[in-house]
């Protein structure tokens, strides 16, 4: 699975009582990371990392449950940042991460080490080890994505998307190993411009997904023609795509075969087909784990992989 925080996060939920844990890996959306008050901050990573463990936030899906922000409320005596809401016991995944690499250990490895101690069985892979981030020209100038998200709360108006470092970033150990080899690699209902366009963007994963010959399937962000969440539905105006399933579909061109859409956007079907993608029909709203392994159900079946 191509994966960005929590859209991917509340599929995942499905996923992985659909399909055996240990048989999957998730390649994480790096290009969302930041530095706060000097430690290493990888939300998306994170994101899936506590929802694999059943620890995520329920409420946010992203952050731990029940965590508290006294050090945040501490912070706030010396700092201007109070406006990403690390919580306590987050902070500990920062600050052992940001220990880690500071003493030269990869992305990677760290990221491994924090599953394990998590106790999550699927392998998940960050991007890169090599940074990369997204910052957009908005008309309020350049911001980087999380100042955008959320200390603006995706307001201004977006203009162009860059992820920078992504030409020279490498993708991490195993990433086109497992887009090559996976029996059918799936992009998560996240934005395709904030959370997967980076991880498109970094040399080579384009091609290796243009070369497979097994199915790449992406489940879509939209329900009845909308965006769940967050700014996509702006973005793909803004960038000349039609808010329906065609204009997901585009985003993935050339190398999509199936596209997950939502009852309400069955009306949709005909124009996926002219762009040569296969639909499949299923409820998308994950409100609850039930209903993402519905759909997760449906999505493998259709791949033939049940
Ligand atoms: N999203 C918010 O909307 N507000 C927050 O204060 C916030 C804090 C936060 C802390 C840790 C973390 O791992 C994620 C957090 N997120 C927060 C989510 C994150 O900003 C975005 O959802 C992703 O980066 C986009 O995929």
């Amino acid at each position: 699975m191509l994966a960005g925080g929590v859209g991917a996060a509340r599929f995942l939920r499905g996923l992985v009582r659909t399909a055996e844990p240990s048989a999957l890996t998730v390649v994480v959306n790096t290009a969302d990371d930041e530095r706060f008050f000097g430690l290493d901050v990888c939300p998306d990573l994170d994101t899936i990392t506590y929802t694999l463990a059943g620890v995520a936030n329920p409420h946010t899906g992203w952050g731990l449950h029940g965590d508290s922000f006294a050090c945040l409320g501490a912070l706030g005596r010396f700092y201007d940042a109070g406006w990403f809401h690390l919580g306590d016991r987050d902070l500990a995944t920062h600050i052992y991460r940001t220990e880690r690499l500071a003493r030269g250990a990869s992305l990677s490895t760290v990221t491994t080490e924090i599953c394990r101690r998590f106790g999550v069985r699927a392998r998940v892979l960050p991007m890169s080890n090599d940074p990369v981030r997204t910052v957009l020209d908005t008309a309020d100038g350049r911001l980087p994505l999380q100042r955008y998200l959320v200390a603006r709360r995706a307001r201004p108006a977006v203009r162009a998307v860059h992820y920078l470092g992504a030409d020279r970033a490498r993708p991490a150990p195993g990433v086109l190993g497992a887009l090559r080899t996976a029996a059918a690699v799936i992009i998560a209902p996240s934005n395709p411009f904030l959370s997967i366009g980076p991880i498109l963007a970094l040399p080579g994963v384009r091609q290796t997904l243009a070369a497979r010959r097994r199915p790449v399937a992406a489940v879509s962000p939209l329900v009845g023609g909308q965006a769940v969440s967050g700014p996509l539905g702006r973005m793909l105006r803004r960038f000349g795509l039609p808010v329906s399933s065609a204009g997901i579909a585009r985003c993935y061109r050339p190398f999509l075969d199936a596209l997950v859409i939502d009852r309400s956007d069955c009306g949709d079907t005909a124009a996926l087909v002219a762009l040569g993608c296969r639909a499949i029909v299923a409820e998308t709203v994950f409100t609850t784990p039930a209903q993402a392994a519905r759909a997760a159900r449906r999505l493998l079946a259709a791949l033939a992989l049940t």
